[in-house]
């Protein structure tokens, strides 16, 4: 068996769906889309660009790296539950970014077991294209011929010499343009394109929401899955079955707004955010603490190889500040309109950060 086939039967077996190799080249495209568009990641993600160049550019990583790995994890799962006024999170945000997170730590540590080197936390998604697995669509997501956009993609930059697979090069949108036509804040300004700033997925984690959004954001209280939901390339497919969440206590990716708009600080440390728990106390210690913290906790218990990959900013910062679910539940709840809603919004009329969101949700509530 050659070292790719092992490789291969090893993610079989720890549940990984799609592996592809590609080469060592740097990732220019994406280099020179991030120079061109740098000032829509400086403000959140600044302290992430460098780091983002350097892993698409693998051989800064390892001089002596001679194949990159892409593993991808299909995270669709079961529809959420529809009683109830119910808030919204985008699917992957339960399974898929620790799954995958899990998964290639195992690889990682198979490959250092073979007496290779192996880092992890490489560039996706123009590896995932190179190496065969996928290609862009206009919503500016992965889509895989048979799991669609609804699959979460790590790489690992390693020394093993490894055949390269051939890159995938179809167009795959034709002449479709629904996701542009229905993102709600017209984040897709250009097929392929999407500014961070204007995205669902990024308004809801930033510290605040400007008010010509507030009525676009839907039900969601955390990422965001209409480019998605409305894509023909994910028609038609079984979501998966038996899987567990791997965050245990998680209020769900469908809370009860009125849970979610109750939740005390104990609450939101014990649902919610269980890893920061036992970790520290308060949300106060954000920022910096939540994303050592917690990341710490979180690798600790996700059994694996050295990797120095974090945990998903938008898990990090939302997850680990109860006034931002707070915020994005109370607009959530102006959206539905249901006086029902109303005493849970009312206690943040005085609250001095939520205040004008919360009089907003009860002018919605009273037209
Ligand atoms: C920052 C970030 C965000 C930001 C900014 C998104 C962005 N695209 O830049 C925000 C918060 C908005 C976000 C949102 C989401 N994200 Co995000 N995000 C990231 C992150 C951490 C970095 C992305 C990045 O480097 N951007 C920089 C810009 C320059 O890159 P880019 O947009 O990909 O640019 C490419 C395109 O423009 C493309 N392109 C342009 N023109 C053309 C023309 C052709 C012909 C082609 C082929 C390509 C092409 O080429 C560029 C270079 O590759 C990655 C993980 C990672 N480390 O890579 C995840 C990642 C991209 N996110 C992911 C997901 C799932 C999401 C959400 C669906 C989450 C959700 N439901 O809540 C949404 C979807 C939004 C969307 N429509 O893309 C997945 C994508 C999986 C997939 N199937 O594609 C990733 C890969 C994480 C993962 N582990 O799987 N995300
Ligand atoms: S995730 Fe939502 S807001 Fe972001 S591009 Fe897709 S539809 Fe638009
Ligand atoms: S909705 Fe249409 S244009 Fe958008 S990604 Fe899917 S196929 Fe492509």
């Amino acid at each position: 068996m050659t070292l790719k086939n092992e490789i291969k039967a090893y993610c079989d077996e720890i549940g990984v769906d799609l592996f592809g190799v590609t080469s060592t080249e740097p990732f220019e495209r994406y280099l020179s889309e991030l120079d061109e568009r740098k000032g829509h990641y400086e403000q959140r993600w600044g302290y992430r660009i460098e780091n983002w160049k350097k892993m698409a550019t693998p051989k800064k990583i390892m001089p002596d790296a001679k194949s990159v790995i892409v593993i991808g994890y299909y995270f669709l799962t079961p529809p959420p539950a529809e009683e109830g006024h119910r808030g919204k999170m985008g699917r992957i945000v339960a399974f898929g970014h620790l799954a995958i997170l899990k998964k290639v730590r195992l690889l990682a540590k198979f490959l250092e077991s073979k007496g290779h080197k192996a880092v992890t936390g490489g560039h996706r998604k123009e590896a995932a294209i190179r190496a065969g697995l996928a290609q862009v669509g206009k919503h500016d997501l992965l889509i895989n011929e048979k799991y669609g956009s609804w699959v979460a993609y790590q790489s690992i930059i390693t020394d093993a010499e490894l055949e390269i697979d051939a890159p995938c090069t179809e167009d795959v949108c034709g002449d479709c343009e629904k996701c542009i036509e229905q993102c709600p804040t017209e984040a897709l300004y250009e097929p392929c394109r999407v500014n961070p700033l204007k995205c669902v997925c990024g308004l809801l984690t930033a510290p605040e929401i400007p008010q010509e959004h507030w009525d676009k954001l839907g039900l969601y209280i955390l990422g965001c899955d209409v480019c998605q939901e409305c894509c023909p390339k994910n028609e038609g497919l079984e979501p998966r079955q038996g899987v567990e969440s791997l965050l245990p206590g998680w209020i769900g990716v469908d809370p009860l707004l009125a849970e979610m708009l109750k939740l005390d600080e104990k609450g939101f440390q014990t649902k919610v955010i269980p890893y920061i728990t036992r970790k520290i106390t308060g949300s106060t210690l954000l920022g910096f603490m939540t994303r050592y913290g917690w990341v710490k906790k979180l690798l600790k218990k996700i059994k694996g190889g050295g990797s120095k990959e974090t945990v998903p900013e938008t898990f990090v910062t939302a997850s680990g500040k109860l006034e931002v679910y707070k915020r994005n539940a109370i607009l959530a709840a102006g959206t539905i309109g249901s006086p029902d809603l109303k005493k849970f919004v009312e206690p943040y009329l005085e609250h001095p950060a939520l205040a004008k969101y919360a009089r907003w949700s009860i002018e919605r509530m009273n037209s």
